[in-house]
């Protein structure tokens, strides 16, 4: 599992050091993700559940997910973004129920962002795929300076992970076409003191 280290850079300057400029990093965490993790077939005889990046060389058990940290080191987010498409195919003869979940978890929940405890989930989307059929799992989430969700990021970093689930008789294929995140720290923060 690599580690991310998420780079702010300085999206809009309105005024030197003033409370309105923000700091904004994308980061592609898809890029980090392994190849033979990217895309893959779930056999379903009754159902399965892969978690999606891979900490612990399982993709079939909950674990850590990726860990993010960021440089700077912030105490406080003003803003978070993220934007998954998961591609998923029917390759069997009957239809599936897909879906997908996205949890963000402290960089302490290192064992399981998928429990509840240190971590949330913040967007799911389920679809009923027929047999034959391609249809896209997007999971969107934008969460802005209020939402205590934002608790969970802290100067330690975070986590942020996937889990994909599929239930039915059949087989199915997933590809991971999209997995990004967009953060915002205001330059005020920055500041000793402030
Ligand atoms: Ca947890």
């Amino acid at each position: 599992m690599k580690r991310i280290t998420a780079l702010l850079t300085l999206a809009v300057l309105l005024a030197a050091c003033s409370a309105r400029t923000v700091l904004v990093a994308d980061v592609d965490v898809l890029s980090f993700v392994d190849s033979s993790e990217v895309e893959g077939d779930l056999a379903v005889p009754g159902s399965i559940d892969v978690y999606v990046p891979d900490a612990d060389d399982n993709l079939i058990t909950p674990d850590g997910g990726q860990l993010v940290t960021q440089a700077p080191l912030l105490d406080r987010m003003s803003g978070f973004a993220a934007r998954i498409a998961v591609e998923v195919r029917n390759d069997g003869a009957t239809d599936l129920s897909v879906s997908g979940a996205f949890h963000l978890a402290a960089a302490s929940d290192s064992a399981n962002i998928y429990d509840g405890t240190d971590d949330l989930k913040l967007a799911e989307v389920e679809l009923t795929l027929p047999a034959g059929a391609t249809q896209t799992l997007e999971l969107n989430v934008e969460l802005d300076e209020d939402d205590p969700a934002l608790d969970l990021l802290s100067a330690d970093g975070f986590r942020v992970g996937m889990a994909i689930h599929a239930s039915g008789n059949g087989q199915a294929h997933y590809r991971i076409a999209a997995f990004s995140l967009v953060l915002k720290a205001r330059a005020f923060d920055l500041l000793p003191g402030n």
